[in-house]
Parts: C-alpha cells; structure tokens; sequence
C-alpha cells in the first residue's frame, strides 16, 4: 500500500489518494470524520482550529461503503482558505498580494530556514504552508482506511498521551480498557491528575507566550505475530514503525517498547521472559521489547511512543534573521497553537495503522478483503497446530 498527500496549509484542500487497499473494506465516513475531529481537539489549540470543521470527501475509489481496490481518493477542504485566496492563488498575482502574507523571519525549529536554503526562496509562506502540519488532516484520514482494514482483522490501534512539559503520567504501562476514556480528557489522559498538571503546563506556556511539548504512545492490540521481517534492514517493522513516527511534524525521538531504558537496564531485568501452559499457552509476563522482537512481532501488544518538542511558533520572538537584509529580527509570529502533544497521539495511531495495515497485507495478501481474511485464518490455524504439537514421551 502507499499513500501521497498534497495540499498547503491554506490552499483549498487536502488531498490524499491511497493505492493497495483490497476490495472489500468497509469504509464508515462517520469514523474517518469523528477521527478528524479527534485530531482537531486537545487543549492548547489555537485559533485555526476554531474556523476548520474537518470533513472527508469520497471521490473515488468507494462504493456504496466498500473500497473497489481502485486507488481511493480523498479530499479535506480548508475553510480558512477563504480568506487567503489571493495570498494562496496559483494565479499570478500583484506585488500587494505576495507581500500581505510574506515571512521574512525564519522560526528556529520550523522548517523555515532549511526550506528557504532549500529553494531559495526568501518569501518563506512557500515553504511554511506545506511544512505546516496541517497535512496531518489527510494521513489521518489515510490512516482510518487503514483502521478499517485492520479493524476486520480484529487490530485495534489506540493512543494517549504520556507527558507534557514537566507533567507526567506513572511508569506503569496504562491498561487497554483506561485507554477507552481518554476522549473524555481534555489533553487524551488516562490519569486525572497527571491531566489537570498537563493543562496547568498549557496554560503557563500560553501566558509566556511560549509552547510546550511532550510524549505520546500508540498501542495497538491483536496484532498478529510474524509481521515484518528480520532478513533486511528495510523490511524490519520497528524501522518500519520509527519512520512513520518519526515523519510526524515536531516529532523528534521515538521509542518502542520500554525503549530508552534498554540503555540503563540489565537484560535479565529488561528481556520479557517466555512461558508456556495448558490453560494460558504461550505467553510473555511482560513486555518490555514493545511487541516486536527481531523487527518481527511476536503477539504482544504493540507499543510506540514518540516525543514531541514544542511547536516553534511563539510569540516571544527567538532571536533570528532578515533573510533579505540579514539583519538581526524577532523570529516571525504567526497565529499559533500552544500544545499539540494530544492531536499527534491521533496522527500517530493513523500512522501505526498505517504501517501495520501494510504489514498485514504482506503477510496474509490477497485483492479482497475476504482472501486476506481466509489466508489470516488459515494461518491462526496453523499457529495453533504449531504450539500444541510436542513430542510423545520415549
Ligand atoms: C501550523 C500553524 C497553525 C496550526 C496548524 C499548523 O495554523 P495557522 O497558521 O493557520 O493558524 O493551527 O495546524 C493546523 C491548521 C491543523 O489543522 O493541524 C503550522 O505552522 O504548522
């Protein structure tokens, strides 16, 4: 599967076309809009929010709510382009229009500077508008297909957030039933008061005119084992995975499993032993590698997480340039939001989806749903035969 986004941030829309999806997949338009939606939300949004009602649009690819396994093309319109349509017209427009927008000023930690070096463009809107990481709308609406084709699979993708500035949650892993309620918490918390000093956080760094980031993790449960491969470098799924994560606006580290303390812990304390019995069959007491072992899952829960610095618009300037007169200037100050830590979480589950969708498909194949279904089951069956088998007593 592969999927191409196109659209700037104020332009007339999103697109996305998504190819390799399987026929047969059950495409519910209200799950992919309330996701949307999802991703608009979390306390710490700005204004643009307030203007943007995301929606999709289907224009090929679905019938009567089942995929041909023709590429699917979808289509997220900008209500804010409104007011940009001369700033953003692909028409050639006068010299006032260009200049009504123009960012002189590159944002240290925008892709600002890197683009304007890039295509040497002093003007950085033709930079920031498709750095901006309102392409995000059309990967989670990429990644619900995704959803949708992982959800008949029984694979269920889910996120919250871990961190934010200085509040955190406890190290104990959060369970898959308290995951259910983090749509009810305004920054996608499982814990109420790691939640209300999440938001304290927020509100302190709006009042300074500052930002701030965090941690999110995405889990994903009933993940076959066997997907991914350990044979080349490029077909591992924890590469995989960390490029997907890693591709998401202002994410700067990701980890897997209990990731960073592999480095301070001993292996007996770290690796997740293997157990066996009749009643339970084979299982694992922990889960430290995260589900996947060998760039392979293995069975377990899959569990990523991924950092998220904090957005580089603020209105207390940083220190920066005229990149025309390469003067000293205050970074440019664009209508902004605060904290985006709760939206990526919503991005981050489109892109796991995403990755195991794709995965899955490797492994169990097919043009239509059902085939890739009866290859999935043929194989749990073989699992099964696999597990059970033993040696008879001498
Ligand atoms: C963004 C700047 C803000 C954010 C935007 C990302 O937009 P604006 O400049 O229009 O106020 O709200 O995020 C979205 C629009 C979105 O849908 O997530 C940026 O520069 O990256």
């Amino acid at each position: 599967m592969r999927f191409l986004t196109a659209g700037e941030s104020h332009g007339p829309a999103l697109t996305v076309i998504v190819d390799g999806l399987p026929a047969g997949v059950a495409v519910d338009r209200a799950a992919l809009d309330a996701d949307l939606k999802r991703r608009q939300g979390g306390y710490g949004r700005g204004g643009r929010m307030k203007i943007e009602s995301d929606q999709v649009e289907v224009l090929s690819g679905v019938r009567h709510g089942k995929t041909l396994g023709s590429p699917v093309s979808l289509v997220i319109r900008n209500r804010d382009h409104e007011n940009w349509r001369d700033v953003m017209s692909p028409d050639p427009q006068p010299p006032e229009a260009k200049k009504r927008r123009a960012l002189k000023h590159p944002r240290p930690g925008h892709a600002d500077l890197s683009g304007a070096l890039k295509y040497l463009t002093d003007d950085l809107r033709d930079v920031l508008e498709r750095a901006s990481a309102r392409e995000t709308t059309a990967r989670v609406a990429a990644g619900g297909l995704a959803k949708a084709l992982l959800a008949a699979a029984g694979v269920q993708v889910r996120s919250h957030v871990l961190r934010i500035g200085r509040a955190a949650v406890g190290a104990e892993p959060a369970t898959w039933d308290a995951l259910a309620a983090v749509e009810e918490s305004p920054v996608r918390c499982v814990d109420a008061q790691a939640a209300a000093a999440m938001i304290a956080e927020i509100d302190a760094a709006k009042k300074a005119g500052d930002s701030v980031g965090g941690v999110f993790e995405v889990i994903a449960r009933e993940v076959p084992p066997g997907l991914g491969s350990f044979a080349h470098w490029d077909r591992r799924l924890d590469g995989r995975l960390a490029q997907a994560l890693m591709s998401i606006q202002a994410v700067k580290a990701v980890s897997l499993g209990a990731g960073f303390r592999g480095g301070d812990t001993p292996g007996s304390a770290f690796h997740d032993e293997i157990l066996f019995d009749d009643e339970r069959g084979l299982h694992r007491p922990s889960n430290r590698a995260g589900g996947l072992e060998g760039g392979v899952t293995n069975g377990e829960e899959l569990r990523a997480q991924a950092v998220v610095k904090p957005i580089p618009t603020l209105l207390i300037g940083l220190r920066s340039i005229d990149l025309r007169t390469k003067e000293p200037q205050t970074a440019s100050v664009e209508r902004s939001d605060t904290c985006v830590v709760p939206a990526a979480g919503v991005v981050g589950e489109a892109m796991v989806a995403w990755v195991l969708a794709d995965a899955m498909l490797e492994k169990f194949g097919g043009d239509s749903l059902t085939e890739m279904l009866e290859h999935l089951e043929a194989t749990r069956r073989l699992w099964r035969e696999f597990l059970s088998r033993r040696p008879r007593p001498a």
